[in-house]
């Protein structure tokens, strides 16, 4: 069956119940070659990817839709958006995280662009996945935080991690996203990757500084049910090659 044929979330839900790992690579529109979008498709057809996800902080380009409908030609992995604002919305993808920036207390990243998106998806096929989603301190200050204008959580406050992360469940997030940032220094503590997942009833997605196949195989033995990589991919399409 193709995998398109399943929604993200029951695969999310499967992934948990079953303990078979999922794994994004995510695309920033502004930082995609398109001249090597070919080769770049395929080494992702040769990776362990299950899911692409299409995002960024600050996305420039107006060519969301243009790049979704040229990896569509080309793989039939699920693409899912996990945007920065409600302008990085696209059709033709089939799902989008749609994000509250938890760990922070900036309104907009709370509700505001959220109110903003949703009568862009209402007029989507989109599947919509309310996510929960923390930021993570991380040894430099990341993309996120600085676009967000908030601070991320103590990476050495668990307790306080996992109270936010339940908040979100009780809240109605489908999912969780633990997020140390985009090219993060250090990764989310696997101490605090065990204490969310335990303690929570959802699926957990952890992403940001994760650089070798070691460290996806850690988050994965520590709760983490889909691993999200961007950096070391975008620096070196052959990461997942052994
Ligand atoms: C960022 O979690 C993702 O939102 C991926 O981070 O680029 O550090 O892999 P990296």
């Amino acid at each position: 069956m193709n995998n398109k044929d399943i929604n993200f979330y029951s695969q999310m839900l499967h992934a948990k119940s079953e303990n078979c790992k999922l794994l994004a690579i995510l695309l920033d529109p502004d930082k995609i070659i398109w001249e090597n979008l070919e080769n770049i498709i395929l080494k992702i057809n040769q990776s362990p990817a299950s899911h692409v996800f299409i995002g960024g902080s600050v996305v420039e380009n107006n060519s969301i839709d243009q790049l979704i409908l040229e990896i569509k030609q080309k793989t039939t992995l699920p693409i899912v958006l996990f945007p920065g604002n409600p302008s990085q919305i696209s059709d033709q993808a089939d799902a989008i995280l749609f994000l509250s920036l938890l760990s922070g207390r900036n309104p907009d990243y709370l509700i505001e662009h959220q109110v903003q998106a949703a009568p862009i998806l209402k007029q989507t096929k989109l599947e919509i996945i309310s996510t929960g989603y923390i930021l993570v301190e991380s040894g430099n200050e990341t993309a996120v935080a600085r676009v967000s204008k908030t601070k991320p959580m103590d990476r050495e406050n668990g307790s306080l991690v996992l109270a936010t992360a339940q908040a979100g469940e009780m809240l109605g997030s489908k999912l969780i996203y633990l997020e140390a940032g985009s090219g993060a220094k250090k990764s989310i503590p696997l101490t605090v990757i065990t204490l969310v997942s335990k303690n929570i009833g959802i699926p957990l997605i952890v992403g940001g500084g994760i650089v070798s196949l070691q460290g996806i195989q850690d988050a994965y033995n520590a709760g983490a049910d889909l691993i999200v990589i961007g950096t070391a991919f975008e620096n070196n399409i052959h990461f997942f090659d052994s």
